[in-house]
């Protein structure tokens, strides 16, 4: 695209030595963070700033009779207590949800989930706040809460959203997708079917920093600077604008450093409207920033989907046909962050690396008296839920058949020359070599000794089992197309916008916002590599819509798919102007001027030592233009991807299983990822170790809990159990490469790969542990007890 010489050659991926391309350049971003020097959303203080602090309901379905604000009032400190009234006179009692909701900042009638937003306190100091929220007085009418979305469906459920107009039940919409007829037909004449019915629980992003925001008005400008903690920016202040009703060329929202996102912080919480309506009514900047327990048990939650798997194959392991049933739990709000198109996300991916005749799914989500989400974590848009539906039915079927889970894999993966290949539900994936993959975890995995060593075991009625899972998942990252992914009715798109300085060196300004992803460095990188720059001369800057071109946010791992185009395009531009200027100073014809990418060099044709970088020529662009030429050396691209791209891998994990205890130890854990072509390889290595890390979480011990009252019992972290380096083994990453054929720099994303691969290569591996005897299944979060039970189940226990 735009280039002539068809950009990075993939195959020389030891780069040229000035941090392009393949090079592990050091994060520039870690000398800040390393030496807490880092600026994050709560390191900011203002002159004359004051603090929120949200009342919050203890009930999770209540009428509220009345709330008395008074005795908070009285608080030495507090400035203000504010309810629904205050924002509704305003205009602002409401906020819409990223699904066309509409959730209540505070509530007005009802609270619909344990800790909803009631009142919020105004004061001097956080403490003070927090004094003055312990004083206001919800006079509070308890009512019966559900919190499954199977009760939420039962014909004698509690309403939930009493304040809809036409909204009988808590049922929210039907989805369906793919051939029913032609699915149900193939089930029909079908040799062998498989059927399981599996949970993803309900989990929780737990980025590091949580969410929060500083509001500031500034009455003499009529304009409100807003530092968020936002994955998008520019989508923000769109929304800020619209909710506020403050023209959105004053709204500025900058995202400063951010602790981490994993999907928490794409929505629009409360306490941001809070605090912004705040600041407008106070004519002071106002700080909101949760605790730990508020950003677990109110924030944006992820998954909760209950699914029903069925494949359809012949005898010798041929998948003909899948289906899938799922009900959602999307709680109190439909606040799904999915591009508006697909309520259900890109769950419709769900056949997975398989080149399968037909497939059809179906979902019904409900309300629930539980917080609203919905987000991703770490997953493009349910995309992990569906590739542990795929995933584990395979394991589901191989078991059934006796057959090898990675033989029925080779069977049934689509083949590298079908691509692009066009799934049964419409997918079109750009290119995949899923076999290569397999084959080197396999051999990294040293699978046929852990295969042995298993048998062995069972032979021996050993105390400890050898369990071999295998995952071989196609991932979709990249959204747009803008004509079918828009967040609110904003296409998807990305920008990027680089400007050489006279002296040589260039800043790029994208319209993602990194939030630990290392962009700072590897969109550096893409410059560097176009532009034959050393990467320590370009600097990034993102996150402040003020200066930023717009761009749609950093999540669905998108960033690189979107943005990394825009920039290397944006780039390419740039060097299309450098040539004439190239030709200029060379004192040659423009024809004649070659780029040679690996020099990083213009020269003359047939005349290499006649050459010029672009860092020299950046003096010229201004201090020496060509004549009718504009001076300068900028570029701007917005970039609309033409389709997604399909990032892939294979991961093998081997456990041991405690007979006696339940406990599962991983023995080994091969993680082999093409994302395309690499930007930074120890930058990939980071993400996909975090994204293990969190992929063991969910499969072992991750689960936002409620019980039958609604209470979340799952709401801090005695509860809520993240993995810590204790309970994370060594991995062992390989990769491959397979460029993606339509983007410029042939890269897919990969950010969110290894947390949508992992959870059911672990699953299958503790199942296998116990296939022997029968056993086809075990929920996650997979704790010693559930495994034990599991075990006890098919006489295995100890
Ligand atoms: N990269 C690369 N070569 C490629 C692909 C990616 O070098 N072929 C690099 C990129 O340049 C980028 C990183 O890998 O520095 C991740 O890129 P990408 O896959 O494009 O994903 P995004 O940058 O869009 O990041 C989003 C993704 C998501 S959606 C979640 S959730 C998640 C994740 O990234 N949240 C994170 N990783 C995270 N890592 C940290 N530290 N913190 C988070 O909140
Ligand atoms: Cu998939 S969670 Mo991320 O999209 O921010």
């Amino acid at each position: 695209q735009h280039d002539e010489d068809g950009g990075p050659d993939p195959e020389k991926h030891c780069g040229h030595g000035r941090g392009g391309m393949g090079e592990s350049v050091r994060r520039k971003e870690d000398k800040r963070f390393i030496t807490g020097r880092g600026n994050y959303v709560d390191d900011i203080k203002k002159p004359k700033m004051l603090h929120c602090e949200i009342v919050r309901s203890p009930h999770a379905h209540a009428r509220i009779n009345s709330i008395d604000t008074e005795r908070a009032m009285q608080v030495d400190g507090v400035v203000a207590v504010l309810t629904a009234e205050d924002l509704a006179a305003h205009d602002l009692a409401t906020m819409p949800t990223l699904m066309d909701d509409t959730q209540d900042v505070l509530v007005n009638d009802k609270v619909k989930f344990q800790s909803q937003e009631v009142a919020a306190v105004i004061a001097e100091d956080r403490y003070i706040a927090k004094d003055g929220a312990e004083k206001v007085a919800v006079d509070y009418e308890v009512l019966d809460p559900v919190v499954t979305a199977k009760d939420a469906l039962e014909a004698d459920a509690p309403l939930i959203r009493d304040e809809l107009e036409d909204q009988e039940d808590n049922h929210i919409f039907d989805w369906d997708v793919g051939d029913k007829e032609a699915t149900d037909a193939i089930f029909e004449e079908s040799e062998v079917t498989v059927k399981e019915q599996m949970e993803y629980q309900r989990l929780h992003p737990a980025p590091i920093e949580t969410c929060g925001c500083v509001a500031d008005w500034d009455p003499g400008k009529e304009k409100i600077t807003v530092h968020l903690t936002s994955q998008a920016p520019h989508a923000h202040r769109t929304l800020f604008s619209m909710v506020s009703g403050i023209p959105e060329h004053k709204v500025r929202i900058v995202s400063p450093d951010i602790g981490g996102g994993f999907g928490n912080k794409v929505p629009i919480y409360p306490g941001y409207v809070v605090a912004a309506a705040a600041s407008v009514v106070l004519e002071r900047p106002v700080k909101w920033m949760e605790e730990r327990s508020e950003n677990i048990q109110t924030t944006g939650f992820a998954r909760d989907y209950d699914m029903t798997g069925e494949l359809a194959a012949t005898k010798d392991g041929k998948i003909r046909a899948v289906r899938t049933d799922v009900l959602a739990n999307h709680g109190a709000y439909n606040a799904v962050a999915q591009p508006s198109k697909f309520p259900a996300g890109f769950f419709n991916i769900f056949t997975g690396s398989y080149d399968i005749e037909a497939a059809y799914g179906s979902l019904t989500a409900a309300f629930t008296n539980t917080a609203p989400g919905g987000v991703a974590y770490r997953c493009s848009f349910r995309v992990t839920e569906a590739v542990y539906l795929i995933e584990r039915m395979v394991k589901v079927l191989a078991h059934e058949l006796d057959m090898d889970p990675a033989e029925i894999r080779r069977k049934n993966f689509i083949q590298p020359e079908q691509f692009p290949y066009e799934s049964p539900t419409g997918w079109n994936y750009d290119s995949g070599d899923y076999e290569k993959a397999l084959d080197l975890a396999m051999e990294m995995a040293d699978y046929d000794h852990y295969r042995e060593e298993q048998q062995r075991r069972i032979e021996e009625d050993a105390d400890k089992l050898i369990g071999i899972g295998i995952s071989s998942f196609t991932e979709v990252v990249g959204a747009g197309p803008g004509k079918t992914c828009d967040i609110a009715g904003i296409e998807m798109f990305d920008s990027a916008d680089i400007r050489v300085n006279p002296t040589g060196n260039a800043v790029l300004r994208v319209g993602v916002q990194t939030q630990g992803q290392g962009h700072e460095t590897t969109f550096a990188q893409i410059v560097a590599e176009e532009l034959g720059m050393d990467v320590e001369n370009i600097s990034v800057e993102h996150g402040d819509t003020d200066t930023d071109p717009y761009g749609l946010g950093t999540y669905g791992s998108r960033s690189t798919p979107v943005a990394g185009a825009a920039t290397a395009v944006a780039a390419r531009k740039v060097r299309d102007k450098a040539k004439s200027i190239a030709a200029n100073e060379l004192e040659a014809a423009e024809e004649d001027i070659e780029w040679d990418r690996e020099s990083g060099h213009f020269h003359v044709a047939g005349a290499p030592d006649r050459s010029i970088t672009i860092t020299e020529i950046a003096a010229g662009a201004y201090m020496n233009h060509p004549a009718g030429e504009e001076p300068g050396l900028e570029a701007v691209d917005y970039y609309d991807p033409p389709e997604m791209t399909y990032p892939f891998g294979s991961y093998i994990v081997v456990v041991e299983v405690d007979r006696e205890t339940g406990a599962v130890d991983f023995e080994k854990f091969v993680a082999v990822d093409d994302c395309g072509n690499r930007i930074n390889p120890m930058v990939i290595e980071g993400q996909i170790h975090g994204g293990l890390a969190q992929g063991i979480g969910t499969a072992m011990m991750e689960h936002v809990t409620y019980d039958e009252n609604g209470n979340c019992t799952g709401g801090d972290f005695m509860n809520y159990l993240l993995p810590t380096s204790m309970e994370i083994p060594n991995f062992e990453t390989g990769y491959t490469v397979t460029p993606s054929p339509h983007h410029p720099i042939g890269a897919k994303g990969v950010g969110e790969s290894p947390t949508v691969g992992s959870p059911p290569a672990i699953v299958n591996a503790v199942v296998d542990a116990m296939a022997h005897a029968g056993t086809t299944h075990v929920e996650m979060p997979m704790t010693p007890d559930r495994v034990w039970a599991a075990l006890a189940e098919v006489g295995l226990e100890r």
